[in-house]
């Protein structure tokens, strides 16, 4: 099939709220990805992170084909007889006292934001309507009217006002700004492990440690979004596991379900989700047994298939070889941790975006993210062999540069 007839329809009838690469997938089995022609790529975005478990695994896809004929949707007017059981398995992988089910990751977002506004004007004993959340700049959290009112990013948000007050922002990496920024109307402090939109910005070690500390001194809720970090792309199955600390609320998202079905969730201790009472907060799909099913299977392959150690361990050699053999003057630095690695490119390379041209023609699919930073993120199921591939063709694009 001629991709430009695709290409076209998506020009002609969609809204124009995305540039992307003119690589038209049709099929997708574990890293690789298959266009309508044919040719085949090495997927180094795994969807931003929602295809940890590699594309289309057949444990749960097998999972889903079973539920789907069983039940699908029941709103949460009744119960049914997945969720308890992801509830539960949730809980005892996480350390964690209760859970909130949503659909997207910005909605997820949203609930804790409600959940910790409530927990402070009942719990903490501020005054109604004035709490305040502490973000960081160059923050990504999603797309909903109040999150792009507290991102740094103009194309974020701009013409989208008026926005949703109650936020504070501060640098990122460092644990005095939060000392600073905090009031007796600081209800909560939301932060990525890592900041992966931003380009993969990496803190400094123990930052993690030290606002915990900063959060339990002054009695703020310390919620890490881990909507990309989590589920193994770090090298662990949360990012915060590298700082050795627990977040009082952990956001989850995205590989949550290996790709299947949009499911994500708030992990909580019980004092903050407590607050929450019948009526006050939910969602039409939210903890569907169709969602729920797919979930426990998507967890299951992340720890039975080894996946996180996996992605420990080729995380390491794949950043390894890149500091080995992707050097030159237009190549600012390259990072990451575990499978969430990113080459940083000087301004004057002419931008990331080329790169990524260039590499889609070598069979390879990475995003550039902001303008010179290309960001590699494959599924956590990479070989060996295969980061090898891929290094060929990162080292004969990027070589040139
Ligand atoms: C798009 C970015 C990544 C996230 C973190 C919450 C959410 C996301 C840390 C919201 C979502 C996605 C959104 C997606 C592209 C991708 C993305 F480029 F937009 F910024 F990954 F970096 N917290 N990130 O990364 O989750 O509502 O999307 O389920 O908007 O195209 P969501």
């Amino acid at each position: 099939m001629n991709p430009q007839y695709f290409i076209n329809l998506e020009d002609e009838f969609g809204a124009h709220n995305y540039k992307p690469l003119d690589v038209v997938l049709a099929r997708g089995q574990g890293v690789w990805v298959w266009d309508v022609g044919g040719n085949k790529y090495l997927d180094c975005l795994s969807a931003y992170s929602a295809v940890n478990q590699g594309h289309c695994h057949p444990k749960i896809m097998k999972t889903m084909m079973e539920q789907a004929q069983k039940l699908t949707l029941t709103s949460r007017a009744f119960r049914n007889d997945q969720l308890g059981l992801l509830y539960k398995e949730l809980c005892e992988l996480t350390n964690s006292h209760k859970v909130l089910p949503m659909n997207s990751g910005a909605e997820a977002v949203e609930t804790v934001i409600k959940a910790v506004r409530k927990w402070g004007y009942k719990v903490k004993g501020v005054a109604q309507d004035q709490a305040e959340i502490i973000v960081c700049e160059n923050n990504f959290h999603g797309r909903t009217i109040t999150i792009v009112g507290f991102s740094t990013d103009p194309g974020s948000r701009e013409n989208f006002g008026p926005f949703t007050p109650g936020f504070k922002i501060i640098a990122f990496g460092d644990a005095k700004a939060l000392e600073a920024a905090i009031t007796p109307n600081t209800v909560a402090f939301m932060v990525e492990p890592i900041q992966g939109e931003a380009g993969v910005i990496i803190p400094p070690a123990g930052y993690l440690k030290q606002v915990k500390a900063i959060c339990e001194k002054n009695n703020v809720v310390l919620i890490l979004d881990e909507i990309q970090t989590g589920l193994g792309r770090t090298g662990k199955l949360l990012a915060e596991e590298h700082d050795g600390i627990e977040a009082d609320l952990t956001l989850i998202g995205k590989a949550l379900s290996g790709g299947y079905y949009p499911i994500s969730a708030v992990l909580s201790n019980k004092e903050v989700m407590d607050v929450l009472r019948p009526g006050e907060h939910g969602s039409t799909f939210g903890g569907n047994p169709l969602a729920c099913a797919i979930a426990r299977t998507a967890l299951k392959v992340l720890v039975e298939d080894n996946m996180i150690e996996n992605a420990a361990a080729m995380g390491a050699y794949f950043l390894s070889q890149l500091k080995e053999k992707i050097q030159g003057p237009h190549i600012k630095e390259v990072r990451g941790k575990g499978l969430m690695l990113a080459i940083e490119l000087t301004p004057d390379a002419g931008g990331a975006r080329q790169y990524c041209l260039e590499l889609m023609a070598k069979g390879m699919l990475c995003k550039e993210t902001h303008e010179n930073t290309i960001r590699i993120a494959p599924p956590l199921v990479i070989k060996k062999e295969e980061i090898n591939w891929a290094l060929e063709r990162l080292e004969s694009v990027l070589a040139a540069a």
